[in-house]
């Protein structure tokens, strides 16, 4: 097929592009936003190399020493463009009550006008990379393909790491195949002859991350960060996907997914879902402690997870993603040896430290070396001393640092990760940040009572978005931020999927609710978490198999202290009961807010909640 030309700049696709409407929207979204030219990327490491080459001559890029770092980087972003920004987040579905109450909406038509004058020229003086990629296997019946038009370099390595993104996938898309366009522009066209004045081009005062779930597009405007630009993550492996799962009988969640092998041998499957920046990559790369000879935890996926029922009645997750983007501060060889294995070579890490032989540094990294390094170069550029921070409170890092590495850098990875069919999953965990009320561990009782847990989830906001911290907010199956449609209709879908699966005599998965995060008195952290939550994944194991009875609590069931393996481990029954107990006041307090949280989802709330609740209250009086 000849390449369409429009105002003079002529599109070179390459000749084994040749699906129609593809080439037919490269051309309009190129003469909407009058990009200088236009680079097609084949996700080969010659391009890779090139890309990250360019990124360090614009400054964007800082290259790491090698002999410390091979293969890596160091990008430092614009202050104001450091997270995923919520509130200019839209979901513009035709009608208000499809995208509910959670979610920011304006009607398309309206959004299309505002849209229209902010991409009208947003690249120009840029090179507009066209990004082809796969969520998922390449070829997968679970996968689907996204195509990115990017003005941002930035974005298109990102995307090498991220997902499975080249030539390849335009082989799977073929002449007529389907795929989510996905629109993104920093927002910072240059006038003619203009140079950039800055090494991270955004729009500090204008960003829109705009849905439209029912023509299943993407348009990101201003921002040049995460899950804001590289969209393939959050807006279309959750947002987007979540509608298609709604309209196609399957589940787009965020959520991790490993596998745990026995010392003898047997495999299980478990996915959980927990809020940004609470501890999934740890929890997916988890080493088990002392006492777990021969026991085995490997890594499917660190953040989201596409299931499907499957003929042998069981629910089938693939990660969709192919690397990490995850929150480096707090991560160190104690907290997470795998990632921090990970992170040897092949990284690009965005708004850490810099250390001054060329390495990168962040807060928790001390604990691996035994101290702080005596001068560091902060996130922002500044000189940073043990004394700067002392005075100020400087952070060497941004909390919201990040890495991107691709995922078969991880030494626990699963050997089927990028298995086409997906994993059969054995049980779904749900957890919050809580430092008070919710237990260490429960089981539901039945799929009704799990997605009551999940509907309810509460957690402490974290650096992951913008905006106030530790403060508690309602993250339904941790998919507040993600849902691409009515927060009440996505718990039927849930509830749906139960009697689907027993309808053709299908196994549901148990559902846990976790919180790792409960203090004591003095505002510590009880629990030791990380490695240590092998001991609950042994316990859910045990009810799995039905070899640990548990005791009936008024919220599911929970372990006794003696099912819980101790060996290794000094925790005694009091602490054990200081994060498993239930008080009664503070879950009298907790109810309430769920009456709340369910008042502003009362549009299509499922009546079976509403019962869930009233029981759970009864058992409540009576304790
Ligand atoms: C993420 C997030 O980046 O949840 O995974 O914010
Ligand atoms: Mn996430």
């Amino acid at each position: 097929m000849n390449a369409p030309t429009m105002q003079g700049l002529n599109l070179n696709a390459p000749a084994y592009v040749k699906n129609a409407r593809l080439l037919a929207w490269v051309a309009d979204m190129a003469a909407l936003c009058k990009p200088d030219s236009i680079f097609w990327c084949d996700g080969s490491q010659a391009e890779y190399d090139q890309l990250c080459q360019q990124l360090v001559n614009a400054g964007t890029f800082k290259k790491l020493n090698p002999a410390k770092r091979p293969g890596s980087f160091l990008a430092c972003s614009d202050p104001s463009d450091v997270a995923r920004v919520e509130d200019r987040t839209y979901i513009c579905s035709a009608q208000k009550e499809d995208a509910g109450p959670t979610n920011n909406w304006m009607n398309p038509a309206d959004m299309r006008a505002t849209l229209q004058p902010l991409f009208d020229g947003c690249m120009k003086g840029r090179t507009m990379y066209v990004v082809p990629f796969s969520m998922g296997p390449l070829g997968s019946h679970i996968a689907h393909i996204g195509v990115e038009l990017t003005d941002s370099a930035y974005v298109a390595v990102n995307q090498k790491l991220m997902t499975r993104m080249g030539k390849a996938v335009y082989d799977v898309l073929g002449v007529d195949g389907e795929f989510v366009p996905c629109m993104h522009t920093v927002g910072a066209p240059l006038a003619a002859g203009e140079k950039d004045t800055t090494s991270w081009p955004c729009n500090a005062k204008t960003k829109y991350i705009v849905h439209y779930p029912e023509t299943r597009e993407i348009w990101s405007y201003g921002s040049g960060y995460g899950g804001n630009a590289l969209l393939g993550k959050k807006c279309l492996a959750l947002r987007i996907a979540s509608t298609m799962g709604r309209n196609q009988g399957w589940l787009a969640e965020h959520m991790l997914i490993l596998g745990v092998t026995s010392p003898e041998g047997k495999k299980y499957h478990v996915a959980g879902a927990f809020p940004s920046a609470c501890g999934k990559t740890n929890f997916s790369m988890l080493v088990p402690p002392a006492g777990f000879d021969g026991w085995k935890v490997t890594t499917i996926g660190d953040d989201i997870a596409w299931i499907k029922p499957h003929a042998d009645g069981k629910m089938y997750a693939i990660n969709p993603e192919a690397g990490y983007f995850g929150v480096a501060p707090g991560t160190n060889t104690l907290t997470n040896p795998n990632c921090m294995a990970s992170l040897d070579k092949d990284v690009i890490f965005t708004n850490v430290a810099l250390t001054d032989d060329g390495d990168v540094w962040w807060e928790g990294m001390e604990k691996d070396t035994g101290g702080v390094p005596d001068h560091l170069i902060d996130w922002q550029g500044k000189d940073w001393t043990p004394a700067i921070a002392k005075e100020t409170g400087a952070k060497a890092a941004h909390p919201n640092a990040r890495f991107t590495v691709g995922a078969t850098n991880n030494p626990a990875l699963d050997s089927a990760w990028d298995d086409p069919a997906g994993v059969p999953i054995d049980a779904f965990i749900f957890g919050g940040r809580r430092s008070t009320t919710v237990p260490l561990v429960t089981e539901a009782r039945t799929w009704m009572e799990g997605v009551y847990m999940a509907a309810t989830m509460g957690s402490e906001t974290t650096a992951a978005a913008f905006g106030a911290q530790g403060v508690v907010r309602r993250d339904p199956f941790a998919m507040l931020p993600f849902c691409g449609y009515n927060m009440s209709d996505y718990f039927q879908h849930w509830l749906d999927m139960e009697h689907k699966l027993e309808e053709s005599g299908h196994t549901l998965p148990k559902i846990f609710c976790v919180n790792w995060f409960r203090k004591d008195e003095a505002g510590k952290f009880v629990w030791p978490g990380y490695g240590e939550n092998m001991r609950v994944l042994k316990w859910m194991i045990d009810r799995i198999e039905g070899q640990a009875q548990g005791a009936d609590t008024m919220f599911g069931v929970a372990p006794q202290y003696a099912e819980i393996t101790w060996t290794g481990l000094d925790f005694n029954e009091a602490q054990f009961n200081t994060v498993t107990s239930i008080d009664k006041a503070a879950w009298t307090e907790e109810l309430k807010l769920h009456t709340a949280h369910f008042e502003q989802l009362a549009y299509h709330l499922p009546q079976g909640l509403l019962d869930t609740k009233a029981a759970i209250e009864k058992r409540l009086a009576d304790m």
